[in-house]
């Protein structure tokens, strides 16, 4: 039988009906959805204290592509893999790496620079005092340029580790300097080749005193000195304590500056748990934003829906699955919001009725919507369990050790 022929489906349906939500509308906006996973959340990972080997982790970036391939395989929502230049593709070679992507059902979505391994990165990168590093990272960059073009991304992520860990260390205003000349550089290369450069902002670590760009308001102001190309890239691990994060969404589309997520959970710093493990209530408030602007015409919400986890203990597939359900459920949470009621509520200055409508959506199951969109879509209805049954971890585990 199929799901919409559920009981569950019927009920859920025609709840939504009655709060002017077309169902149509929101499984076409559903199936539009598109994520991209991380090749370095397939890799073993870990903390500044241990890395734990995990059985069949993957060990290179074919075996990266592989399962990022059965992510998407499961969810048919997550068709993007993010490349990160050093760590996957060190001698170059991203021709090979796109084929055998594309040969698995993927695209390369972001490319990832790598500007702070090298030992010549200890006072930074763009911003650091010492002009060899400066040109060091400045020339990788723009090989990363090439890469992405080779790669068919259209999009340049880059995340610096540039800060200082005591006070007078080096001069603010110096340091802001050389970036902005190091950033101008790499945007003046990629927009004419129609590509977007994000800007990652980070409160702290590597750093511990300051970082170069800490803050959305720093990378905004960044990227409004390079150009319209240039946009902001906020990391949900990236923020201090209680910061209000969906309204940093909110405004950051409104300006036309939210190029992209890093999405993951955090309970203290920058932990990359699973997406929605830790404050799935959030995650929902962010999706809120997103489907609302979304639904006005005079906004653009051209992102990147990216992730950025590290699994140290959980398995990673299971681990990247998760959080793409937890993403798709948000979203389809947030879809259903009554848009009109939650206006005419603010408009009357009702907050216990505004709230009340964004609760009401977050309270309701979407299982049976989702079953059924999966159904539509040609995936499992629960594609964690289908994956677990899959038998693809045990052959990988004889197959990598
Ligand atoms: C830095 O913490 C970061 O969030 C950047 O996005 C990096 O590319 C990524 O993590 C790598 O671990
Ligand atoms: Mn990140």
């Amino acid at each position: 039988m199929s799901f919409s022929n559920s009981d569950e489906y019927k009920i859920l349906c025609e709840k939504l009906s009655g709060r002017g939500i077309d169902i149509e509308a929101v499984k076409e906006r559903l199936k539009a959805q598109v994520l991209e996973t991380p090749s370095w959340g397939y890799g073993d990972s870990g903390t500044r204290f241990a890395v734990f080997h995990q059985p069949g982790a993957a060990r290179n970036i074919r075996e990266k592509i592989e399962d990022a391939a059965q992510v998407h395989k499961f969810t048919g929502i997550a068709p993007l893999v993010a490349i990160h230049a050093l760590w996957d593709v060190p001698d170059g070679r991203i021709k090979e790496v796109k084929e055998y992507a594309e040969s698995l059902g993927l695209r390369i979505g972001s490319m990832n620079p790598n500007v702070f391994e090298d030992q010549i990165y200890r006072f930074g990168s763009l911003a650091s005092p010492d002009r060899g590093a400066r040109e060091k990272a400045l020339d990788h960059i723009l090989q990363c340029i090439e890469m992405a073009e080779e790669a068919g991304s259209r999009i340049l992520s880059l995340w610096l580790a540039d800060g200082t860990n005591y006070p007078g260390q080096d001069d603010f205003r110096r340091r802001k300097h050389r970036l902005e000349e190091g950033l101008k550089r790499v945007y003046e290369a990629l927009a004419p080749k129609g590509m977007t450069m994000l800007i990652e902002y980070k409160l702290f670590e590597p750093a511990f005193y300051h970082t170069d760009v800490a803050d959305w308001g720093m990378a905004y102001v960044l990227c409004m000195k390079c150009g319209e190309r240039a946009k902001v890239l906020m990391d949900l691990g990236h923020h201090a304590h209680g910061v209000n994060i969906e309204h940093i969404v909110s405004f950051l589309i409104d300006e036309g500056r939210l190029g992209g997520f890093h999405f993951n959970n955090k309970k203290y710093a920058d932990d990359d748990l699973t997406a929605g493990s830790i404050n799935p209530y959030e995650l929902f408030l962010i999706y809120n934003e997103i489907a609302s602007a979304q639904e006005d015409p005079s906004l653009s919400t051209d992102i990147a829906f990216m992730i950025d986890q590290a699994a140290n203990i959980k398995p990673k597939i299971e681990d990247m699955i998760q959080t793409v359900m937890n993403l798709q459920t948000a979203y389809a949470k947030a879809l259903i919001v009554d848009r009109k009621g939650l206006r005419d509520a603010q408009e009357a200055m009702d907050i216990v009725g505004a709230e009340r409508i964004l609760v009401e959506a977050y309270q309701t199951d979407v299982s049976p919507l989702l079953k059924v969109l999966r159904e539509e879509m040609g995936v499992p209805p629960d594609p964690l369990d289908a994956f677990r049954r899959s038998g693809y971890m045990e052959r990988v585990i004889s197959e990598r050790g």
